[in-house]
Parts: structure tokens; sequence; C-alpha cells
């Protein structure tokens, strides 16, 4: 046997130990992954070269055997413990003020605090420094033989660096980070095949498995926090220093475990890891205290199966079932009109849930929740409340597919759902009570009439006040009204009073615009202004031929649609009529003799600009004459590219055609500015 040989293999195996080392312990590693497979590769190929070379210890002996039919049984030779639970800061005073009463300390004691992993216990002995058993907790007094699963995680060494002790059991978590966890599932949906419903279970799952290949596949990982049987070495006297002895000898430990300072400690430590518990990359479902002196942690013992001188401060649980009441519908300030769960009051993730939003009707579609289902609900940190699914089983008969309103819960008008679109309104405006205060604030707005003045503020206090149902009420409010409002003075009142008398003489596209019909921005109102001239010829067309609407530039199937909505709600002519009547004038629309400056221009959009949508562009470039089309040609003017654009981009490339941006294009807007 070559020397050589020998030599070469120890190298690898200390090579790759040391960056299974860096990369598992210290979370620092060295090398890229590329390199690191070299390694294993000559190391491999080393050994079949000289199979007298290969010891179960080597990295290449990690998925070593064939499947086995059963776990063995192991006794275990220091029974594994549980944890006492604490599920307020009441339960950690508590538990804190019995340690130091049974051992007569006055003074704060220091615990070791750590995450509480969310994946399964084990207990691993190493003899000599190498690897030789592994085992789950089982009843804590017998688990099952994982020796060879717990070998085919590489997170874990299989032999221990520098001078270990003679033998040396170390207690541990099993566990699955959230990102390997998605990827297995992800894997696993693509070939068809089942899931696993949370870390946890795909950690236990991939653990005790009989065919340590399977083991190996899965991207388990261990943090040790504890001891088992001992002999050859005395630990030291606190907690924190016997986890910083496994360290030392390459023993994976949880990074965010740290020393703190009595009760109050604890529960500040408790606080920190609830509001970083989202962004961890492993699942943990609580903290665990344990009281740093291990002499003290002998004078406390145990009761029952737990130890006195731990705590698992438990975070409250994210998931929770109950039952859903009725499903209401609610009417947002811009009329959206949205589904929510009323549901039996449930304490989850630490508050009361009542009620949850089901967001849209496709959701309550696609979830199927029917009211009498029992639903699982979810509440992790200060994430919003979710429904997140129906146990169909427990659903009660006769339990209906819930319909979509067709009328708005609030004013009874008629309640849209565009084609394509997840959201479905009320056509309500004005007349109706949620949403009337958003509109009265856009009809008064600097591009509507223009209310100098007339703020949110203003506007929430006039209608929350009941002094204002419609904007033509505006028109109504005396000096002495507007004088009864929040930091009204005379003089302001009297400003006020006259910015509403000037906005009396507007122009028709700005009345349209501010009229908040759906889709109808400034662009649009211009463009329909332009093209009818006055109101009664459009609320004509709007009304009756629909199709005549869409002539209009830019003008599609659902701008119409919006528009025969608006102006057939009669609380909507009533209102022009009011407008009318309290001295709003507008003038018509005198047709432009000259050519509009963009007339004949093609231009072609393509991928998403920054800042304006692709209907506001096109309105924009329509009220100016030009033509939005689908395709580049050679008769495209300009094309406008955004963010991701697509095959257009390149084509206009192609034919030499000049390629503008947003800012590009807002200057081509400025540049021919409409009246
Ligand atoms: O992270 C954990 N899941 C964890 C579990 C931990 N950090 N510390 C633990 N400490 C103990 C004692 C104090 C009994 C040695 C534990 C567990 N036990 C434990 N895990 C499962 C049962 C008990």
């Amino acid at each position: 046997m070559s020397t050589d040989a020998r030599r070469r293999v120890a190298a690898l195996r200390a090579e790759i130990a040391r960056h299974d080392y860096r990369y598992y312990v210290l979370d620092d590693p060295q090398i890229p992954d590329a390199e690191y497979d070299r390694l294993m590769a000559e190391l491999k190929a080393l050994e079949s070269a000289h199979p007298e070379l290969i010891t179960p210890d080597s990295p290449t002996q990690r998925v070593a055997g064939a499947p086995s039919a059963a776990f063995g049984e192991v006794v275990h030779a220091v029974p594994m413990l549980s944890l006492e639970n604490g599920f307020t800061d009441e339960d950690v005073v508590a538990f804190d003020r019995r340690a130091r009463e049974r051992l007569g300390v006055t003074e704060p004691l220091w615990y070791w605090a750590e995450p509480k992993l969310d994946g399964l216990a084990m207990t691993a002995i190493f003899r000599d420094g190498s690897f030789v058993q592994a085992a789950t907790r089982g009843d804590g007094v017998r688990g099952e033989d994982v020796t060879a699963n717990l070998r085919a995680i590489r997170a874990f060494p299989l032999r221990l660096r520098g001078n270990a002790p003679r033998l040396l059991e170390v207690r541990g978590e099993v566990f699955m980070p959230i990102e390997g966890f998605e990827r297995i599932n992800r894997e696993a949906l693509a070939r068809g095949e089942k899931t696993f419903v949370n870390p946890r279970n795909a950690a236990a799952g991939s653990l005790r498995q009989l065919d340590p290949a399977v083991t190996a596949s899965r991207p388990l990982r261990v943090y040790c926090y504890g001891l088992g049987a001992l002999e050859g070495w005395v630990p030291p006297p606190l907690q924190s220093e016997v986890l910083g002895a496994l360290k030392a000898w390459g023993l994976p430990i949880c990074p965010h475990a740290e020393r703190v300072h009595g009760v109050a400690g604890c529960i500040d430590y408790y606080r920190a890891m609830a509001e970083r518990r989202a962004r961890l990359t492993y699942q943990i479902d609580g903290v665990v205290f344990k009281v740093e002196r291990l002499e003290y942690q002998s004078r406390l013992g145990f009761i029952a199966r737990a130890p006195r001188w731990a705590l698992a401060r438990k975070f409250p649980a994210e998931e929770a079932l109950t039952r859903v009441e009725a499903i209401e519908w609610q009417v947002g300030r811009t009329g959206a009109v949205t589904p929510v769960a009323r549901l039996t009051p449930k304490f989850v993730g630490g508050v009361t849930v009542s009620n949850v939003t089901l967001h849209n009707f496709d959701e309550v579609r696609r979830k199927d929740v029917r009211v009498g289902d029992t639903v699982v609900i979810r509440r992790a940190g200060d994430v919003i409340p979710e429904l997140v699914r129906v146990l169909p089983e427990r659903r009660p008969q006769g339990a209906l597919p819930v319909q979509r309103p067709e009328r708005c819960p609030v004013c009874g008008s008629e309640v849209l759902k565009p084609e394509g679109e997840a959201v479905a309104r009320c056509t309500g405006g004005f007349s109706c009570a949620a949403q009337r205060q958003e509109a009265i604030r856009h009809f008064a707005s600097r591009l509507a009439m223009d209310i100098e003045g007339l703020g949110e503020k203003l506007v929430a206090q006039l209608v929350e006040g009941g002094a204002v149902r419609s904007p033509a009420d505006l028109y109504t409010l005396s000096v002495e009204q507007l004088q009864t409002l929040e930091r009204m003075g005379k003089k302001s009142a009297e400003n006020l009073r006259r910015a509403i008398e000037r906005s009396k003489h507007t122009t028709l596209p700005r009345l349209l615009y501010a009229l908040g019909i759906r889709e109808v921005g400034e662009a649009t109102a211009l463009a329909l202004a332009r093209h009818f001239g006055e109101l009664e010829p459009l609320i004509e067309a709007a009304c009756s031929h629909p199709e005549r609407v869409e002539e209009v530039a830019d003008v599609g199937p659902v701008v119409a649609a919006h528009l025969h909505a608006f102006f057939s709600a009669p609380a909507h002519r009533e209102l022009i009529g009011a407008l009318r009547a309290s001295g709003v004038t507008w003038e018509p629309f005198a047709p432009s003799t000259a050519e509009l400056p963009l007339k004949g221009q093609t231009f072609v959009l393509t991928g998403t600009l920054p800042s304006m949508t692709r209907e506001q562009a096109q309105a924009a470039l329509g009220a100016l004459g030009a033509k939005v089309s689908g395709s580049v040609s050679r008769k495209t003017r300009y094309v406008i590219a955004g963010a991701d654009p697509g095959s257009k981009l390149e084509k206009a490339k192609a034919l030499g055609i000049p390629v503008l941006d947003e800012a590009g294009l807002r200057q081509l807007l400025a540049a021919h500015p409409r009246r």
C-alpha cells in the first residue's frame, strides 16, 4: 500500500471536514461548492483504488450499506428529559422565582437563552472523537437507532476536532431550514408527489427513513444544545461554556443563543426573538431558558420528566381552527367590494381574531369558503390574519357556495366586476356613503374642480358632520357653516367660500374628470370632451349607444361599461342636475379647428413604465390624436419602452424606429400641451 495514498486520503478528509466545519458550524464557507465536490471526487477515487483505507468516519461513508428493514432500539444511558412549557411572562417570572427560592439565591440568576427549534430531538455518541451512534428521543427512556441516518447528514460531523473525550454524548435538534423545506416541496410537487405540511414534519420524515440515501438528499441541519453520558471529561461550570466546548469540537450550535441576566433578560430575549422570528432561516416555536451554572442545575434536579432549571417559553400558536359565521361584503373608499368572513372569535398568534378579509370573490371561490365551514386561520407575527383553508370534511350539510352581490350592500347601486379583474366595485360613487368622502375629495382636487384649500381633512369633517352628502352640497355651504369647522377662522372660511365659488366656472374635461367615473382619468376625460363637445351627447351615447363611446380614441369596452353604469344611475343624473342648479357651468368643448398635434402618428408601447400605467400613456397619446398600436411596423413613429420590454423593442431597433423611455414620452407630451 502506498504511503502517498494514505497521506493524500488523510489530507483530503481533513480538508473536507474543515470545509464542513466552516460551512455548518462557523457559517463562513471558504470554497465554492464545485471545489468541494472536486475534493470529494478525488477522495472517492483514491478510496476505491485503496479500499483498505476506508474508515467508517470517512466523509464518503455518509451513505453506506443497504436500507434496513426497521430501526433498532436504543436505551438512553441518561434519560432524555422534556421541557416545561410557559405561555406568559408571568410563567417566566414564576419559574425564575421558584429556581431562586430553591437555591436560596436572592440576586438575579444568569440564564442561557436559545431559540426553541421546531424539529426533532436526537442524541449522538462520539467515542474517542468518532461518531458511533445516534438515536431519536422516543419516550425519553428508549428511542430509535438512527445512526445511519445521522451519519448521512452532512451538517453533522463524523469526527470531532481537537482533543475529544473518551465518550461524549451530545443532544440536539434535527431540523430543516425553511428554504430547504420549500425547495423539497417544490421538487415533490413537480414529480407529482405528496408535500410536507411544515418543516418539522419534513425533518421527522427525512430522519426516520429506512434508506439513509433519502436522508442524505434532504437539507437537514442539527444544532446541539446539551449533554448526555460522558467519560474522560469534566464539563466546565457554565452552560455557555459547555456549548463553547461543543462548538470547538466542531459540533454545530445555534448562533442565536446568548447569556441573559435575570428574569428581565429572559423576557427581553423572548421579545427580541419573537420580533426576529419571521426573518430567521429556520422555524422556532418559542425560546428556552436554562440556568447557566451547572452546579445550580444539579441542585435543582428535575420533577416528573422535566428539569427544574429549564423553561420553554412558547410563542402563541399561529394557527387555529374556528368557524365561519357569516360572509359579508365591505365597501372601501374607492368602491371596491371586498368579502369578509366573520368568525367565531379565536385567540391565535397572540390576538383574538374575529374576522378575516377574503380579498375578492375569486379568492372566495378558490378556497371555496362557505358559511358554517370550519376553517384554519393563521396569524404570524404582526402579519394580518388570514384564512388558510377550509376543512371540507367538517362542512355542515346544505352549506351553499357564496354568491357575489349584484347590489352594493351600502347604497344598493349596481356592483360591477370587469372581465379579467379580481375586484368588484360599487358603481354608486357619491351616492354611496362608503365612497362619499373619497369621491368628494377627488371632486375638489386640483386637476378636477380645483377648490383651493379644500383638502382631505376638511372634506372628512364636512362629510362626517353631515353638511355635505354630495358634491353639489359644497356649493350651498355658507361662510358661517364653514367657520364651525376645526381651526377655521373667519378669514379662512371666506377664502374657502371664494374658492368654491370660483370653481363653479369650469371646463367639460375637468367636470368629467371630477365626477370620478372609474378609469376616466384626465386624458380620457379630455378625449371624451373633445369627441362629444358637450355633456348631453356623451350621456346619451353612454346610456343608449355604448358603441359610439368606443369610437373615441383609446376608449375600449371597459371604459364604455363604466360610463354606461355611471350615467345610467339616477343618483348621478340628479347630481348633474343639482350641480347645474347650484350654478356650476362648463364651457362646451369647442372642437379645435387645428389638427391634433400627433394626428396620423402611430405609437407602440412595450414593457412597464416606472410611473405611468399603460392606460394612462395610451390615453395621453390618444388625447393628442396619436394612434396606439399593438405591433411594430415601418409606419411606427415611436416605440415607448419600459422595464422588461418584449420583442417589440428588438423589432423597433431592427427597423431603426426611435425608442423613448417614460421621460422621453413625458417630454413629448409636454411639448404639446392639451387645453
Ligand atoms: O431547540 C430545542 N427544541 C430544544 C429542546 C432546546 N433548545 N433545548 C432543549 N433542552 C432540553 C433539556 C433542557 C431537557 C436538555 C430541548 C429539549 N430538552 C427537548 N427537546 C425535546 C424534548 C426535550
